[in-house]
């Protein structure tokens, strides 16, 4: 009949999911009606802040996007997001109030329990998240601008890692729809065994989601592919330096289908939106990525508000131990990649580099070599190595943890500057004789700061204790 139909209708498209979301046979009259006449999609209206740059035009959403719409804060307020690489206003920004938390909150509920995505069959919800990697993909020159605009991400670093794994994220849970299954569990050890019990996966219901600015994009797809191919609506609050990539991303999931209320994206402040997130009664579960600080009170949040389930990914020091018998060229290159990527601003950097003495002054040497072939500049130009800090505190926070460096007696051996241009750019910066009470060995500095402690020729088991002792409390 479907077929008939769609004969008989000169071409009318028509999808599966048509079908299976009409359940009875008024449904699907009224929507083959609908469809005929082009009513069946609810227009999107986007008040966009469009961009002339990087030899594209980039069209950014600035609102709240609340039940499938963008629209104003609750109380009208807006605040500015800054470009890093000069200090200029991108964008005036919708700052959401506890007011649209609830909206949000009361949308995604309703999207959980009335709406289409609870009732979809798990194939048909794949569908949509490849359909919403595809667009992600298609505009990814786009979203990679305006990354590197919002958080000062070099663009063709942004394009490859920030954007491509995060297209890559949705792909591959997009594919996870429909194999979540549950076990079948023998109860009864006595032989013969025939007595069974089985587990169902069943979706939570409302999540939030809470991100930090280091890679805007690919967080929210590391806490959103999986949330969204279980089943669950979200609320997601961006962090507040660098909303316009989620905002971009709530567009692209209209254009995928994604069912109204499933995605509601609340740009403001960590204290207010973060906070109320973290106490909402009607949420299930909370995804935070950020600091330890925070997520310590975020989990107390949880806890004390209705026991809602929480995951936290926090701050971390890692070391890096270079012996003296490594391939020296390749000990650097890998030591600088995994201190400077992206400016130092990445949950997997090399916290503490511990280097065997007998190396370690040539290590140092080559080092300062490297950096002062590095390019500083603007993230969009293709050649740049260094972009700048994604914002101004946390440009000045990583100097503050300089002198106190310095103030300790570790060495300085390169940078600790801001670099004397427009923006909030830092020097890659190198300390080295840093010893295991110290500031600097202790504390994460989440910028371009090499921190190098000596360890003394074949003293493999101190090593490992010393680079084994943070505490990250
Ligand atoms: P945080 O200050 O913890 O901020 C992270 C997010 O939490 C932001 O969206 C922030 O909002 C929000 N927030 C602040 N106070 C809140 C509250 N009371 N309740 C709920 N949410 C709140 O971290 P940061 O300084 O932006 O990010 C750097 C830290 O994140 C580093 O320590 C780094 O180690 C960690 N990090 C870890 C990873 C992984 S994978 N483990 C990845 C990236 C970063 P605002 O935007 O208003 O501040």
């Amino acid at each position: 009949m479907v077929e008939e139909i769609k004969q008989k209708c000169n071409g009318l498209e028509l999808q599966n999911e048509d079908v299976y979301m009409a359940t009875t046979f008024g449904d699907f009259i009224q929507m083959v009606v609908k469809k005929s006449r082009g009513e069946d999609e609810e227009e999107l209206v986007i008040d966009y802040a469009t961009l002339h740059v990087n030899n594209m035009t980039v069209k950014m959403p600035y609102q709240c996007f609340i039940n499938g719409q963008f629209v104003d804060a609750d109380n009208g307020k807006t605040y500015n997001t800054i470009n890093p690489t000069d200090g200029s206003v991108i964008s005036k920004v919708s700052y959401c109030s506890v007011a649209d938390v609830d909206k949000a909150v009361a949308a995604a509920k309703d999207a959980f329990e009335n709406g289409e995505w609870g009732k979809m069959n798990a194939r048909d919800r794949g569908r949509i998240l490849y359909r919403l990697a595809d667009l992600m993909e298609e505009h990814q020159e786009e979203l990679a601008t305006i990354e590197s605009l919002d958080s000062g991400a070099v663009y063709t670093l942004a394009l490859k890692t920030h954007i491509g794994m995060s297209v890559q994220t949705f792909r591959y849970f997009a594919g996870w729809c429909d194999k979540i299954q549950g076990s079948t569990i023998p109860i009864n050890q006595a032989r013969p065994n025939r007595n069974l019990t089985f587990t169902k996966k069943e979706p939570l219901g409302v999540c939030a989601i809470v991100i930090p600015w280091n890679y805007p994009l690919m967080m929210l797809a590391w806490k959103s592919a999986a949330c969204l191919a279980a089943g669950n609506t979200l609320v997601l609050k961006p962090a507040q330096v660098t909303p316009l990539s989620a905002l971009k991303f709530a567009e692209l999931a209209v254009k995928a289908g994604l069912p109204k209320g499933v995605i509601n994206i609340l740009p403001g402040s960590g204290g207010l939106v973060g906070q109320r997130l973290s106490e909402h009664p009607d949420i299930r579960k909370l995804g935070f990525t950020g600091s330890t600080p925070i997520g310590k009170q975020i989990m107390k949040s949880c806890a004390v508000s209705n026991l809602k389930k929480v995951s936290l990914e926090l701050g971390g020091k890692s070391p890096l131990i270079i012996f003296n018998d490594c391939d020296l060229d390749k000990a650097v290159r890998m030591g600088m990649g995994a201190v400077y990527f992206n400016k130092g601003e990445n949950c997997i950097a090399a916290g503490r580099l511990f280097v065997e003495e007998s190396i370690h002054d040539e290590f140092l040497k080559r080092v300062v070599d490297e950096i002062k072939k590095m390019k500083i500049g603007d993230p969009l130009d293709r050649s740049t190595d260094h972009g700048p800090q994604n914002h101004k505190a946390h440009l000045d926070k990583l100097l503050e943890y300089c002198e106190i460096g310095v103030k300790e007696g570790a060495t300085l051996v390169y940078g600790a500057k801001q670099v004397p241009r427009p923006g909030y750019f830092m020097e890659p910066t190198v300390f080295t004789d840093v010893e295991d009470h110290m500031y600097l060995a202790k504390e994460e500095s989440f910028g371009p700061i090499m921190v190098i402690s000596k360890f003394k020729d074949g003293e493999i088991d101190g090593v490992l204790q010393r680079a084994n002792s943070t505490n990250m409390d």
